[in-house]
């Protein structure tokens, strides 16, 4: 903890100077700049680049937690090591390849185990959307494989009509005996906006379709946000933001340990100046900085004879700078990005006695990441038919491990430093006839390795059963991609279909090492991430939506995917054959809508990679709300079973094949005002 003030306070000096040279720039900036006459243009009149906005909740269930939400996207689906904090991959791909951020800001976890996705730290209340961007058209925010998961911030406008607006949301789940409360209220002045957001939710341990306990599946979590903004002069404005979470008491029950604490602070600041006519429509700049702090517990299991502690830090301090370009029928987004973040775990072994230390290891050697890259995104309208998507990013990334020596033991010609050069490319062309769409598009893009992979020292895998090692001179990831798509819509229904292909070479995936004995008594070996030579996914997705009458409407997506390596062998973590399907009838203030989803067998599993066979399974949910005025609060009120036959399961992603959650009822009251 005293590193990390120590830490803290070296960063805030850094930040104070950045913030007074950003003022200072800003003051000259207000001064030189012409005050247009016509200032009755508000900041929120001005478009960028469209993004269809999601509300955060889905089909079945009007309070969703931030998994919940994402799990209703196509192309997300899940790695589960309990009830809490799933870790959200992208094409079938591991967290590492894709970007995750808030805002565009990037935040990375201070768990060894992925006990915490950045997903984790946000809540429904504090969010407006989530935009999914898939293979290097995610590259805004910087090198990627997978693509990007950016969760937007509510930011409500200035100067609108109604000043005061904000929602209270509780509710009950009464398998795990989830109780949560959720408010959030805004107020948009005309030079002065405020948006803040407070959380509660406390769940049990969850029950399976036998109705067996799942013990250590509980959570605790509270989570606030703030956001304030001014308008400095009629097309700039400054913000400030911040999050803060903390989760207590979080069980992992695929996993031989729980979370006793994990805290979150995520702030920034940012600068906004908008242009009323030019080529530049719209300069944002932002700073920001998060702290993350992990400590895990393994007292709570008697099963476990030698306790380990394995607290983990992870602080990142960044810029963003952005514009955007308009020009009859040419846009772009350009973008800065620069962050530091520095990544700290560590093991503590003790035998029962506590007084005892036995043993001391840097998980993570104090790591230092160091990105800057710079971005580009074009969209050129060739006519009204036809649009052509293209762009690219550069980025170098700098990797330090203060503590080398760890990574020496396994790597003895280990760098201490090690630049990397991430290129990106894509291009993508868009066709629209009638009621047909197309597209087809193609990209190229770079990662470096995670800090796991390349600096890990004895991770412990509950899945395989292996402990990790890092190598630093592991090559960048390098990624070639193909997709297209093909929809067709009318007045009564649509159909498209999408897919893409990636041929990634040196796929970074853990081999086992002949070299070096387990540490933890649990592990039957040591595997070190080592580079296949090449590996391939390819991913489809049939999405339909039909209206049966006008107020009953069916839905329905399938999913495939197929992934091997460079000898065929399968890779890990690949979803099977999956289907959803959804039925939602309106009438008046009545809503009713039920669903069914599933998995057939998995036929490509891995045992190689640890996986073995996971039997097919289906989930049948309803749910039905009713919605009416009380004065001039909206009120709706929602009773639905998820599934409903209480089918016991676990799905190919979940850790230690751990079953998923029986029949849950689950009732939820939101006022909105
Ligand atoms: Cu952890």
């Amino acid at each position: 903890m005293n590193y990390i003030l120590i830490f803290y306070s070296k960063i805030m000096k850094k930040l104070s100077v950045i913030f007074l040279v950003l003022f200072l720039g800003m003051n000259a900036n207000a001064q030189d700049a012409e005050i247009p006459r016509d200032t009755s243009k508000h900041l929120e009149e001005v478009k960028i680049i469209g993004i269809a906005k999601r509300k955060i909740e889905t089909e079945m269930k009007m309070a969703v937690s931030v998994d919940e939400f994402l799990a209703s996207s196509e192309n997300i689906s899940f790695i589960k090591r309990g009830a809490y904090a799933w870790e959200p991959l992208l094409n079938n791909m591991s967290s590492e390849r894709s970007t995750l951020t808030i805002d565009g800001m990037h935040i990375f976890g201070a768990c060894t185990d992925k006990m915490d996705p950045i997903t984790s730290y946000v809540e429904s209340n504090n969010l407006s959307t989530i935009d999914i961007k898939s293979g290097q058209e995610g590259s805004l925010h910087g090198a990627t494989v997978g693509g990007s998961i950016d969760l937007k911030r509510k930011s409500t406008p200035f100067g609108l009509e109604k000043k005061f607006s904000g929602a209270y949301q509780t509710g009950f789940e009464f398998n795990n005996k989830q109780f949560y409360n959720l408010a959030n209220a805004s107020y948009a002045g005309d030079k002065f906006v405020a948006d803040g957001s407070i959380s509660f939710r406390k769940a049990g341990n969850y029950h399976d379709g036998n109705q067996n306990e799942i013990k250590h599946s509980q959570y605790n979590k509270f989570n606030t946000s703030l956001g304030l903004a001014y308008k400095i002069s009629p097309l700039s404005s400054v913000r400030v933001d911040a999050i803060f979470d903390q989760a207590k008491d979080v069980g992992y029950p695929a996993l031989p340990m729980d979370l006793w604490l994990s805290r979150a602070i995520i702030t920034s600041a940012s600068y906004k100046q908008l242009f009323e006519a030019g080529l530049v429509r719209i300069w944002d700049t932002k700073l920001y900085f998060n702290a993350i702090e992990h400590y895990m517990d393994d007292t709570t299991r008697p099963e476990n004879l030698v306790h380990m502690d394995m607290p983990g830090w992870s602080t990142t301090y960044g810029l963003i700078s952005k514009i955007n370009l308009q020009e009859d029928r040419y846009s772009s987004e350009i973008q800065l990005n620069v962050y530091e973040n520095i990544s700290i775990a560590e093991m503590r072994m003790y035998p029962q006695d506590r007084s005892k230390r036995t043993m001391f290891a840097y998980s993570w050697p104090w790591v230092t990441t160091r990105f800057t890259g710079l971005s580009m995104n074009n969209s050129w309208e060739i006519s009204d038919k036809s649009q052509l998507n293209f762009g690219g990013s550069l980025g170098l990334n700098y990797n330090y491990s203060k503590y080398v020596e760890f990574n020496r033991i396994f790597y003895p010609e280990a760098p201490q430093k090690k630049n990397r050069l991430l290129p990106g490319l894509h291009a993508s062309y868009e066709l629209n006839i009638d009621q047909f769409d197309f597209s087809i598009g193609t990209g190229y893009g770079h990662r470096a390795p995670s800090v796991s992979e390349a600096y890990g020292y004895y991770i412990y895998n509950s899945f395989d059963r292996y402990d990790y090692i890092g190598n630093p001179d592991l090559k960048n990831e390098i990624s070639y991609e193909a997709n297209a798509s093909a929809g067709f819509k009318n007045e009564k229904m649509s159909i498209e279909a999408k897919a893409n292909y990636f041929h990634i070479q040196n796929y970074i995936i853990g081999r086992i090492l002949s070299l070096g004995s387990p540490m933890n008594y649990q592990s039957v070996g040591v595997k070190g991430y080592t580079s296949l030579d090449h590996a391939k996914l390819f991913n489809l997705t049939i999405n339909t939506n039909y209206d049966i009458l006008q107020h009953l409407h069916w839905k329905g997506v399938l999913n495939y995917a197929r992934a091997t390596d460079d000898k065929d062998g399968n890779l890990p973590f690949i979803r099977p054959l999956s289907y959803q399907t959804s039925l939602h009838f309106m009438h008046k203030g009545f809503s009713v809508q039920t669903s069914m989803n599933g998995d057939f067998k998995q036929d490509n599993y891995s045992p190689e990679y640890g996986e073995d066979q996971t039997p097919a399974y289906m989930i049948w949910n309803i749910s039905g709300d009713y919605t009416f005025n009380i004065k001039n609060v909206k009120t709706a009120l929602q009773v639905g079973a998820e599934n409903i036959f209480n089918e016991y399961y676990s799905t190919y992603a979940d850790w230690g094949n751990i079953p998923r959650m029986g029949r849950n009822i689950f009732t939820s009251l939101k006022f909105n005002f």
